[in-house]
């Protein structure tokens, strides 16, 4: 078993329960176990800017599975809740990203580890530093980082 936190986005439809499917999708699969799962929160577009607001949230649990089968069970919901790729960080139904599987260092054009944005993104280390507070990643402390970012354009419903 490996510790396994994943960040999940969506800002097409009803956002909110777009992320309530895809955490039910993940748990169901059997792929994050003991799962918790931080609040939603209200979210200005982060890189693109020039689209609709954002519900994020973040889960954490175990995974006893390996990351690239972890990539596949996300993807796979990804695709069955009719996400399509349109533009990069573009508008989209779900986006489920992998933050980090345990002390795992991946750099694949597949799959990157732990995920290279985690620290440059309010919208991640806010969610992230609620269910798992302390947690260190890289080296990094989330809930540090969490609290130096700020909370500008992040708001929890
Ligand atoms: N995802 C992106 C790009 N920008 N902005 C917010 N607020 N939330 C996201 O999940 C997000 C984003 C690409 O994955
Ligand atoms: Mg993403
Ligand atoms: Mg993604």
């Amino acid at each position: 078993m490996s510790a396994v936190a994943l960040s999940l986005g969506s800002n097409i439809g009803d956002k909110a329960a777009r992320i309530r499917e895809a955490v039910e999708r993940l748990v169901k699969s059997g792929a994050v176990k003991d799962a918790a799962v931080s609040s939603m929160y209200r979210t200005a577009p982060w890189g693109d800017a020039d689209q609709d607001w954002f519900v994020n949230a973040c889960i954490a649990g175990e995974t006893d599975i390996a990351p690239l089968e972890l990539l596949a069970v996300c993807k796979g919901i990804e695709q069955d809740m009719g996400r399509a790729h349109v533009r990069r960080w573009g508008p989209r139904i779900i986006d489920i990203d992998i933050l980090y599987v345990g002390d795992t260092a991946l750099d694949t054009p597949e799959l990157k580890l732990p995920h290279t944005e985690i620290f440059s993104r309010a919208f991640v280390l806010i969610p992230l530093a609620e269910i798992r507070p302390g947690l260190v990643i890289g080296g990094h402390d989330v809930s540090a980082a969490a609290a130096a970012i700020g909370s500008a354009g992040v708001t929890k419903m």
